[in-house]
């Protein structure tokens, strides 16, 4: 069985608490368990972490190797900065995609450069919840043909 971490990056737990007009109004425990919905469905093991801590993340991705097949990840506003993201899931090895809620490249300059994009297997942005939906049958349907 198909083993995949899903890693949602800083401030993502305010999610459905503030910014509703860029974000929406789904908390991300309710992303969280559409997710666990969609990996039943799909046969495959699924498992959740946020941290709003670089250090954290990049533990938690180095963690993955030997645990997990895929990654499915929402840096958020280490999208934009992180080499050190970027240095850990390249580690790795293990294939992933990223995802945002929002239309990264609608938003000002700054949010348009990803640092880990280069290096994923692809990346979907602008749809709300369903960009992690959509991220997660295209991560497992891409480990499954390898
Ligand atoms: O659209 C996305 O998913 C982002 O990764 C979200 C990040 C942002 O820095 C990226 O450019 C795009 C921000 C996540 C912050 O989430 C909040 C949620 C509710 C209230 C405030 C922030």
């Amino acid at each position: 069985m198909q083993r995949i971490l899903v890693i949602h990056g800083p401030n993502l737990n305010l999610l459905g608490q503030r910014e509703p007009e860029i974000y929406g109004t789904l908390t991300l425990e309710t992303i969280n368990d559409a997710l666990q919905q969609t990996a039943s469905e799909l046969g495959c093991c699924l498992t959740s972490f946020q941290s709003n801590s670089e250090g954290a993340l990049v533990d938690a991705i180095q963690g993955a190797i030997g645990c997990y097949d895929g990654i499915l990840i929402n840096p958020a506003a280490y999208t934009h900065t992180s080499v050190a993201l970027r240095d850990a899931l390249a580690a790795t090895g293990i294939p992933f995609v990223e995802v945002h809620l929002s239309n990264i490249h609608q938003r000002e300059p700054f949010r348009h450069h990803s640092y880990l994009a280069p290096l994923a297997v692809g990346q979907i942005c602008g749809f709300g919840m369903d960009s992690y939906l959509l991220g997660l049958r295209a991560l497992f349907n891409h480990s499954k043909s390898r």
